[in-house]
C-alpha cells in the first residue's frame, strides 16, 4: 500500500503522521500549505517582526513515534495474580505481586461487576476515581469528557484537584488583583507587542520559559525572546538554578536561598519607598491599603525594617545586588515575569507561596502595572491572535457540545461528598480530613472559603478507586503515602486505565490498556486550554484547529478510553446515556458544528485536509493587557470570563474594591485573623527551611522544577531516546538514572563526585539518583526535576524502600502552603544526600 499522511495534534504542537502498511513510519511538525499562513507583523523600534510559516513543536514531540510504539505500552488487560473478586483480594500485595494477561471480556466483567457490587452495597458515593492533571490532546477524548460523564453517571465521589500549577497565585494573588477566573494569572493579551515596543528590562522571577514553553504551545515563543535579546532588552533571572533561558539569553543571575523570595521582594519595596522611586499617582488612584503595607515594610509594625541588609541575611543575596536591581527596575520600563505563564513558577509551590505571588503583583502595582512596558508577562503568550472565532478548548467544555447541552452531556452528580487530591491517602488511611476550597476556584473568590470534610455526613467512605492515568509517585507530595493507601484493605477494588505503565499502574487489581490519540479520532486547537487559561493559544504564532485523524488501529489489544467506558456502560445498562448514540467521529463533528469553524471552512474540507489556521483579520486591533486598568478605562481585552467586563464595573479589577489591594479586602472579610495568609502580605520563614528544627539534620533544600525534556510523566520512560539526553537521564551500569544537581561545595563536603550514585533522603523517604556536580546550582540546594514516570523501589511493594526510579516527590512534604491554603509545597523540602554504596 502507498504511504498515507494524517494530521494530529500533541500537547506541544501539531504533527503530520506518515503511515505505510498500517505502521507509522514518520512524524514531523505539521506540514501545512504555504498559502494557509497569513503571518502577523509587529512594528517596533523601526523594525518589523513576523513569524515564519511553520510550527515549532516542543523537542519531545519529535520522538513521539518512539513513544507510540514503546515497549512500556500497556498491551493487554491484566489482573494481579493474587486478586480474586470472589475470594482472596490480597490488597496488601498491591505493588508487589505480578500480573497475568486476561481477556477483555473477563476484565470488563470484573470491573463492571465490582462497580455494581460497590454501588449496590454502599451507594455510588463509595466509588471514587480521578485523572491526572494532563492528558493526550483532543477534546473528544479529554478527561473532562468521557471520564467525567461516566463517573457522574455512577454518582461517584469526585476528587478535587489542587490548582498545582498556580498555588500561590490562585490562593494569594487573586486577593490582590482578582483574576480568579484565570486562576490567579493576569491576562496576557498583546503583551508581545508591548514588550517589543516598550520593555527595557525583563525580570524573570522563578521562570524558565525556554524549558516550560507556555505549557502547551511548543517552541514558538523562543523566537520572541531572541527578538527581545537582539533588541538589547536586559534580562534578569531570580532563580537558585542558572536555568536554560538564562543561559540562552545571557541574563544576569540572582540566586536566593529557597523560601526567601518574599523577603527579597520586600527589600525591593523598601528601596522604592525609602528612595521615593515608585509610581505614587498610580498607587493613589489604582490601589488600596498601601499605608498598612508601607508601615510593615518600614518596620513600624514589627520593629524590623525590610532593608536589603536584612534580606541579604535571609536570602544570601548581597544587599548591593538587591539595591541595584531595585533602582534599575524603577528607572527602566521593566516587565515582571513570574513563572511560565506570567504567574506560576516553582516559588509559588511552597510554604507561604501566597505571599510571594501577592508580592509579584504588588511590586508591579508600585510601578504602574499595565502601563507600557510595565506589566506581568510570562514571555510565552500574547502574540496577535484572533479571539472572535470560538472553538471549544478542553477545560471549558466538560464533554458538552454547547453551553445549552451541559446538563445533558455532563449528567448532574447528586453526590455532595468531595475528596482533596493531596489528602486522598490520608482520607483513606486516617479519616476524617478537612480543608477550605472547592478545587480550581475559577468562579469566585468565595469558593476558596468553602469548608469541606470527608467523609461527609450521610455518605460512605470510598471503597472502589478508578484511576485513569497513574503518575502520582512522581508528581504528588510525600508519595510513600500513596503506596500505603493502595495497600489498604479499605480500597476493596482498584482499577487503572492508562496507555503506558506509570508509577501507579502496578498498584491496581485490574489494568486496562487505553490507546493514544494517534489511534482514535479527535479534534483540538493547539495550545487552547480554555478555563485553565483563556485564549492560551496566543502562545502559538498561529491559531490552528487540528482534525486529529485516526492514523492506525489501536496497538496490541488497546482500545480508546471512550470505547472502554462505552463497553463498561453497556454492561451497567447505561450505554445510551453515556454515548448519546454517538461514535467518537460523531462527537468530533458535533464539536465542529457547535463552534465558529463552519463559518470559515466546510466540514468536508476540514475533515479531509485535517486542519484549519485561523489567521488574524486585516483590521486587527491590539489591546494590551491591563492597559485599560492603568488608564482608567473599561476593560477592552477579550478576557471572556472577566465577570465585570461589559458591565458598569468594567473599569474594575476582580477584587472586592475593584483595585489592586495591598491590604486584601477579601481576606479581611473572610479570614481576618489568619497569621499565615495575613490581610497584607508578610515575609514568613518557611515551616521547612533554614530556620526549622529539621534543618539541623537535613541541611539541604530540594528544589524540583518541571523537567525540561519530558512533559511531566508523558514522555519520560516511555520514550527510550530521552535516556540518551544527559540532561534527562544518565546511564550507568546499564541503568538510566535520574540526575540530582549539586554544587561543587556541597559535593566536596560529602565526598561526592560527578557521576556517583547518591541517596537523597529525609525522614519521609530515600531516592537514588545520579550526581551531577555543577556551578549552576546555588550551594545549599539540590536540584532534581519532578515527574519521573518510573517508580522502581529496591524492594517491590515495600512503601519505605529506596526508589531508584527518581521519584523525588517521595521526599516532599504533604504539609500545605498554610493552614487555610490547601496547596502543594514540593519546594519546601529539606534533605541530606550521601554517596550510595549499596
Ligand atoms: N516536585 C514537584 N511536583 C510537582 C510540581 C512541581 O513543580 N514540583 N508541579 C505540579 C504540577 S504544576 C503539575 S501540572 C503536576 C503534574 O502531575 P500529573 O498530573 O500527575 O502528571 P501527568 O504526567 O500529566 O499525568 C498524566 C497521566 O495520565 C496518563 N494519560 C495521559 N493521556 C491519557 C489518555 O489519553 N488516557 C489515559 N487513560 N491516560 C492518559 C499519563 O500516561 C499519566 O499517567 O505535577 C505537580 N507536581
Ligand atoms: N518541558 C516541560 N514544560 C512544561 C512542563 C513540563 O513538565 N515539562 N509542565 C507544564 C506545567 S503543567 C506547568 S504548571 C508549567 C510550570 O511552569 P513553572 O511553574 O514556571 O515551572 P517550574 O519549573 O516549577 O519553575 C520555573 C523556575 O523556577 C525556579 N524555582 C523553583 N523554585 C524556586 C524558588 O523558590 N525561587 C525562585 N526564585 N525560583 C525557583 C526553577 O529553578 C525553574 O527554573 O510548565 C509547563 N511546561
Ligand atoms: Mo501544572
Amino acid at each position: 500500500m502507498s504511504e498515507q499522511v494524517f494530521t494530529n495534534c500533541t500537547n506541544a504542537g501539531p504533527v503530520s503522521v506518515y503511515v505505510k502498511d498500517g505502521k507509522v513510519t514518520r512524524m514531523r511538525p505539521l506540514v501545512a500549505d504555504e498559502k494557509d499562513f497569513k503571518p502577523w507583523t509587529i512594528e517596533a523600534g523601526g523594525k518589523k517582526y513576523s513569524p515564519p510559516k511553520k510550527f515549532a513543536v516542543a523537542p519531545y514531540v519529535h520522538a513521539d513515534r518512539r513513544r507510540l510504539y514503546s515497549e512500556e505500552r500497556i498491551k493487554y488487560p491484566m489482573k494481579r495474580v493474587d486478586f480474586d473478586p470472589d475470594g482472596e483480594r490480597n490488597p496488601q500485595n498491591r505493588g508487589k505481586s505480578p500480573y497475568e494477561r486476561i481477556s477483555w471480556d473477563e476484565a470488563l466483567d470484573i470491573v463492571a461487576g465490582e462497580i455494581k457490587r460497590v454501588k449496590d452495597t454502599y451507594g455510588g458515593a463509595a466509588i471514587s476515581g480521578m485523572t491526572s492533571s494532563h492528558h493526550n490532546w483532543g477534546i473528544v477524548g479529554y478527561k473532562m469528557g468521557p471520564f467525567a460523564r461516566f463517573m457522574n453517571l455512577l454518582e461517584y465521589t469526585p476528587v478535587l484537584d489542587n490548582p498545582d500549577s498556580w498555588e500561590g497565585w490562585h490562593w494569594g494573588a487573586t486577593h490582590t488583583y482578582g483574576f480568579y477566573w484565570r486562576l490567579g494569572m493576569p491576562e496576557q493579551y498583546d503583551l508581545l507587542e508591548d514588550s517589543l515596543k516598550n520593555a527595557e528590562m525583563i525580570v524573570l522571577w522563578s521562570n524558565d520559559p525556554d524549558t516550560t514553553r507556555g505549557t502547551y504551545t511548543g517552541q514558538d515563543s523562543a523566537l520572541w525572546r531572541q527578538w527581545l535579546k537582539e533588541k538589547g532588552v536586559k534580562m534578569v533571572f531570580i532563580d537558585p538554578f542558572y536555568n536554560f533561558t538564562a543561559g540562552v539569553m545571557d541574563g544576569k543571575w540572582i540566586a536566593p536561598r529557597i523560601g526567601t523570595d518574599t523577603c527579597l521582594a520586600m527589600a525591593i519595596a523598601h528601596v522604592w519607598i525609602t528612595e521615593d522611586i515608585y509610581d505614587k499617582e498610580y498607587v493613589r488612584d489604582r490601589t488600596v491599603g498601601f499605608d498598612e503595607f508601607k508601615e510593615y515594610v518600614l518596620g513600624n509594625t514589627d520593629g524590623q525594617p525590610k532593608t536589603p541588609e536584612w534580606a541579604e541575611n535571609e536570602s544570601g543575596v548581597k544587599a548591593r545586588v538587591i539595591r541595584a536591581l531595585a533602582r534599575e527596575w524603577a528607572a527602566k520600563r521593566t516587565i515582571l515575569s513570574g513563572g511560565a505563564r506570567g504567574g506560576e513558577g516553582g516559588a509559588c509551590r511552597q510554604a507561604y507561596g501566597t505571599e510571594w505571588a501577592r508580592m509579584m503583583v504588588l511590586l508591579q502595582g508600585m510601578q504602574g502595572l499595565g502601563k507600557p512596558g510595565r506589566t506581568i508577562w510570562g514571555t510565552t503568550m500574547g502574540a496577535p491572535s484572533d479571539t472572535k472565532h470560538w472553538f471549544p478548548a478542553y477545560a471549558d467544555l466538560q464533554g458538552r457540545v454547547s453551553t445549552a447541552d451541559i446538563a445533558k452531556y455532563v449528567p448532574m452528580n447528586p453526590t455532595k461528598q468531595r475528596l482533596w487530591r493531596l489528602t486522598l491517602p490520608d482520607a483513606v488511611l486516617d479519616p476524617p480530613v478537612s480543608w477550605y476550597g472547592e478545587g480550581f476556584c475559577g468562579q469566585s473568590l468565595e469558593q476558596q472559603f468553602t469548608h469541606f470534610e470527608y467523609p461527609m455526613e450521610g455518605y460512605p467512605e470510598i471503597r472502589l478507586f478508578y484511576r485513569y492515568g497513574g503518575s502520582f509517585m512522581g508528581t504528588m507530595s510525600d508519595t510513600t503515602k500513596w503506596v500505603k493507601m493502595y495497600q489498604s484493605p479499605k480500597l476493596e477494588f482498584v482499577v487503572n486505565q492508562d496507555i503506558w505503565f506509570n508509577s501507579e499502574t502496578r498498584m491496581a487489581d485490574i489494568i486496562l490498556p487505553a490507546c493514544s490519540n494517534f489511534e482514535r479520532d479527535d479534534v483540538g486547537e493547539w495550545g487552547a486550554c480554555g478555563g485553565y487559561t483563556c485564549h492560551a493559544s496566543s502562545g502559538c504564532n498561529y491559531r490552528i484547529v487540528v482534525r486529529q485523524q485516526k492514523c492506525i488501529e489501536p496497538l496490541w489489544e488497546s482500545k480508546s478510553d471512550y470505547q472502554i467506558l462505552t463497553l463498561l456502560a453497556e454492561r451497567l445498562g447505561m450505554k445510551e446515556e453515556f454515548t448519546d448514540g454517538r461514535t467518537e467521529l460523531d462527537w468530533v463533528k458535533a464539536f465542529y458544528e457547535s463552534s465558529d469553524l463552519p463559518g470559515l471552512v466546510s466540514w468536508e474540507e476540514f475533515n479531509k485536509k485535517g486542519y484549519h489556521i485561523i489567521n488574524i483579520p486585516d483590521d486587527y486591533k491590539s489591546t494590551p493587557s491591563l492597559r485599560w486598568f492603568a488608564e482608567g478605562r473599561d476593560c477592552d481585552t477579550p478576557d471572556t470570563n472577566n465577570p465585570k467586563r461589559n458591565t458598569e464595573k468594567a473599569k474594575e479589577l476582580g477584587t472586592y474594591s475593584g483595585k489592586i489591594e495591598f491590604s486584601s479586602e477579601s481576606l479581611k472579610a473572610n479570614f481576618p485573623d489568619d497569621e499565615e495568609r495575613p490581610v497584607s502580605p508578610k515575609y514568613i520563614p518557611s515551616w521547612e527551611g533554614h530556620h526549622s528544627e529539621m534543618y539541623r539534620e537535613y541541611p539541604l533544600q530540594l528544589m524540583s522544577p518541571h523537567p525540561r525534556f519530558t512533559f511531566h510523566c508523558h514522555y519520560d520512560k516511555h520514550t527510550d531516546w530521552l535516556d540518551d539526553i544527559p540532561g534527562h537521564r544518565i546511564k550507568k551500569d546499564g541503568y538510566a538514572w535520574w540526575p540530582a544537581r549539586i554544587s561543587p561545595e556541597d559535593a566536596a563536603l560529602r565526598g561526592i563526585q560527578n557521576g556517583d550514585i547518591v541517596r537523597l533522603y529525609n525522614h519521609r523517604a530515600s531516592v537514588l539518583c545520579i550526581a551531577v556536580v555543577t556551578e549552576r546550582i546555588r550551594p545549599g540546594i539540590i536540584h532534581s526535576y519532578a515527574s519521573s514516570a518510573k517508580y522502581d523501589p529496591l524492594v517491590p511493594g515495600q512503601a519505605d524502600s529506596p526508589d531508584r526510579g527518581g521519584c523525588v516527590n517521595m521526599l516532599t512534604p504533604s504539609r500545605m502552603v498554610s493552614k487555610n491554603v490547601p496547596g502543594m509545597t514540593p519546594n519546601s523540602c529539606l534533605i541530606e544526600i550521601e554517596k550510595w554504596e549499596g
